[in-house]
């Protein structure tokens, strides 16, 4: 077996088997190997227990994703990802998750402009006049709202409310810019924040007070346009799921209980964490029919010359969506990040040797993120020489960089790389010759691959179930349930009644459009009255 060696910063040298660096499971602390600084007096600061260099260098997990999902998804996130603020339910979001968000934007605003939709800023403030006229709507709300009452000392006149959603900040100005049917449709998204003071428990990205999201708003003539519009919309939010973050969603209908109350009907995509058996609703679709345009007076003069009321929708995503992906694909290493969504999508770390050229190996690191730069694939050097090599994989294992790369004498010797993937730890020496072509071949296998563990996890959840028994077994194994249903409101307030313990009731997550056989004479789960419809339940975020 070769001997690998390098030296740390005092000159000692510290040696260790290069199949171990390559191989062992970079257990972490036990592998720190980061190299101890010195401090102005000269002391090594060696023999610290492995606890304290975990401590020290940040790396590893204290917990299994098995054993706590909720300190798991913690500590994950807090690994660059978000940074917890001095405000409950407020956090940073780091560079590493930013860029997360900001990849998914350059999508999703690609394809809205190409919808004819055009982006525009409202402002942050409610006045409450306005609030007040979608009353109705926001009765359920209204706890969540946040008001600014003061300026400095003085009180203000009227205190403002902060946006938790645009309706009513938006539709005022759709009357007054909607006339005639020239002015239709109208089509509007903005990029912005949102603030809803909520008070269940927090959770970084899945719920937090504020939020960035998109939030589109558009008018119509007719309700055929509108309606089309809400499928086309719901399709890019499956994409950003599926195609993006290697996420399984079903597309579906809201149940009238759970739909956007001022609107006509909701759809929306769903996922599921099977750590936690919890569905969380992804983003939503809604058709708001033409409530908003009578509450708000949005009307225009039709062909024919007749008054007429457009017909609206509202859509929205949010970086709940990055928390949705960091559950599903996480592992006790850390985040697995999908490679369309990574910021970094290949790390190359060199990796030294004794006697060996060390320079030549630095170069061809160097010469290999250039390759893969220029071929449009997001590279990135770790040529620190503070850190060993096994501290280095750790460290991008933890932030769930979809490919690495390493390179060591033999490598160069050999005009080859060795590639390591993140998702499932499969190893390859491939030729320098082929590396861009390789890398691209490697990053596809990994985002499909994702998709489909998580696909297949997933569908091992679901349970189709027939009776009230079956129902509570399935719950209480955290199953995805496909139940039967009568589709009546008075059903499901009742089955949110008999669930309802400590973890939260079941509720409708979605019917989903893609409907299994519904034989005749099939009966609803809860109700025992004839089904309608297949629909998904559980308890979600
Ligand atoms: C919280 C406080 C006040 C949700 C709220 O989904 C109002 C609301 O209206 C509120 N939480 N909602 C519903 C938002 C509906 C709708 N808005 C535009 C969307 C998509 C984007």
């Amino acid at each position: 077996m070769r001997l690998n060696t390098w030296r740390d910063i005092t000159g000692r040298r510290l040696v260790r088997k290069v199949a171990k660096v390559r191989e062992e499971k970079v257990g972490m602390a036990g592998a720190s190997g980061k190299k101890e600084k010195v401090d102005k007096a000269g002391a090594s600061g060696g023999g610290k227990k492995k606890k304290d260099v975990k401590k020290e260098t940040g790396l590893g997990l204290s917990v299994k994703k098995d054993e706590n999902f909720g300190e798991w998804y913690s500590e994950v996130c807090k690994h660059e990802m978000i940074e917890y603020y001095d405000i409950s339910g407020c956090y940073i979001l780091r560079p590493w998750s930013m860029a997360i968000w900001e990849i998914m934007q350059t999508f999703f605003d690609a394809e809205i402009k190409r919808m004819k939709v055009k982006n525009c800023y409202f402002p942050l403030f409610v006045s409450p006049g306005v609030l007040e006229k979608e009353k109705d709507h926001i009765e359920g709300f209204a706890p969540e709202v946040a008001w600014v009452t003061k300026s400095g000392k003085s009180d203000l006149e009227v205190p403002i409310a902060i946006r938790p959603t645009s309706e009513t900040v938006m539709y005022p100005y759709y009357s007054k810019w909607i006339r005639g049917h020239r002015d239709l449709p109208l089509k509007l998204n903005q990029w912005c924040n949102v603030v809803r003071w909520e008070f269940s428990n927090p959770t970084p990205f899945i719920r937090s007070r504020e939020f960035l999201w998109q939030e589109g708003h558009t008018a119509f003539a007719t309700k055929e346009e509108a309606d089309e519009e809400v499928l086309q919309i719901l399709e890019l939010y499956r994409r950003i799921y599926e195609e993006y973050l290697a996420v399984p969603v079903v597309k579906g209908m809201k149940s009238e209980n759970e739909k956007f109350a001022g609107g006509l009907y909701t759809t929306s995509v769903e996922a599921f964490i099977p750590n936690t058996g919890r569905g969380v609703q992804g983003a939503t679709s809604h058709c708001l029919g033409q409530n908003f345009a009578k509450m708000f007076e949005i009307n225009y003069e039709n062909e024919k010359g007749e008054t007429a009321m457009v017909w609206q929708n509202s859509w929205a995503y949010s970086t709940r969506t990055i928390g949705v992906m960091i559950m599903t694909h996480g592992d006790d290493k850390g985040l697995i990040l999908p490679p369309k969504v990574a910021s970094v999508q290949v790390v190359v770390i060199p990796v030294p040797y004794k006697d060996a050229n060390t320079q030549g190996i630095f170069d061809a690191c160097t010469a290999t993120v250039s390759a893969l730069s220029e071929a449009g694939i997001r590279a990135e050097e770790d040529l620190r020489d503070n850190y060993s090599p096994g501290w280095k994989y750790s460290n991008w294992e933890m932030k769930g960089v979809p490919l690495r790369i390493e390179i060591g004498p033999r490598d160069l010797e050999n005009d080859q790389v060795r590639t390591v993937r993140r998702d499932n730890g499969v190893k390859e020496d491939i030729p320098r010759g082929s590396l861009v072509e390789h890398v691209k071949e490697l990053l596809e296998k990994i985002q499909q691959n994702m998709y489909e563990v998580a696909r297949q996890k997933r569908e091992a959840c679901v349970q189709e179930i027939r009776t009230w028994d079956e129902f509570i077994s399935a719950l209480n194994q955290k199953k995805l349930i496909l139940a039967p249903w009568c589709d009546e409101e008075e059903v499901e307030r009742d089955v949110k009644a008999r669930t309802k313990g400590e973890t939260g009731a079941a509720k409708t997550l979605c019917s989903p459009f893609e409907q299994p056989e519904l034989p005749e004479g099939t009966l609803c789960f809860a109700s025992g009255k004839p089904a309608k419809k297949w629909t998904y339940w559980g308890r979600s975020y």
